[in-house]
């Protein structure tokens, strides 16, 4: 994806080109621009602030277009594995808001990962990244544009991390984006992920919201 827009340099090319270049003026062009994403992307924070409504604990951060501004981001801010509980972090396509009602999210719904409780120092930050860059590298093939974005939710009865999608009729997308994430995650083939509507989540009643696919 990168390499369609721009050569990659090894880094003895790039110190040899350091080296002919006498001047500022004179350093290559392509040396100099970042490696522009797909998409600009979106992070938000929700901190559980109980005098504030839901929608008003969620703060957009940042947005970023590159890969090296992604870097510069996830390395400035804290892990998910970090944040106090009952916090979240979501990273979504910039102009769609990490909430229901948003017009990209109302018809879709979302891969969801519930992990245990133990997973969270073994499994929760190299999943939130992976998932991450699956994204941003737009991982999902021709069903890239149905992905809207994640959501990791850091919670005291077992941490979730969720990958949002625009249409949840939409089989064959939603089904490859859900196998695509098992294998970029590396989750047994064994262990299942469920696919839940968000107009099912909305009205959940108790724990259980119903599962529309499974891979
Ligand atoms: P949550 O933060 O997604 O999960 O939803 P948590 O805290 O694990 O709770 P559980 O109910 O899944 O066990 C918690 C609550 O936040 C929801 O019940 C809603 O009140 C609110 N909420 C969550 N989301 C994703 C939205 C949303 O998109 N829109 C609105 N309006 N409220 C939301």
């Amino acid at each position: 994806m990168l390499g369609q827009h721009f050569k990659v340099f090894t880094v003895n090319e790039i110190e040899r080109k350091e080296q002919e270049a006498a001047t500022f003026d004179e350093f290559p062009p392509e040396v100099l621009i970042k490696h522009p994403l797909q998409n600009t992307w979106t992070l938000w924070y929700y901190e559980n602030d109980r005098s504030k409504s839901w929608e008003e604990n969620q703060r957009e951060i940042t947005s970023f277009d590159t890969a090296e501004d992604f870097w510069s981001l996830y390395n400035h801010i804290k892990l998910a594995s970090e944040l106090r509980q009952g916090s979240d972090y979501s990273m979504f396509k910039q102009g769609i808001r990490p909430m229901w009602e948003d017009d990209a999210n109302k018809c879709g719904g979302r891969w969801l990962i519930s992990l245990e409780k133990k997973q969270r120092t073994s499994d929760l930050d190299r999943f939130w990244l992976e998932i991450l860059l699956c994204m941003i590298g737009e991982a999902f093939n021709e069903y890239s544009d149905d992905v809207c974005g994640a959501v990791v939710n850091v919670r005291t009865k077992g941490d979730k991390l969720g990958v949002w999608t625009s249409n949840a009729n939409s089989e064959d997308g939603v089904m490859e984006i859900g196998r695509k994430l098992k294998e970029r995650l590396r989750i047994t083939p064994k262990l299942k992920i469920n696919y839940e509507v968000h107009k099912d989540t909305m009205i959940k009643s108790g724990s259980q919201t119903k599962t529309t696919y499974t891979v």
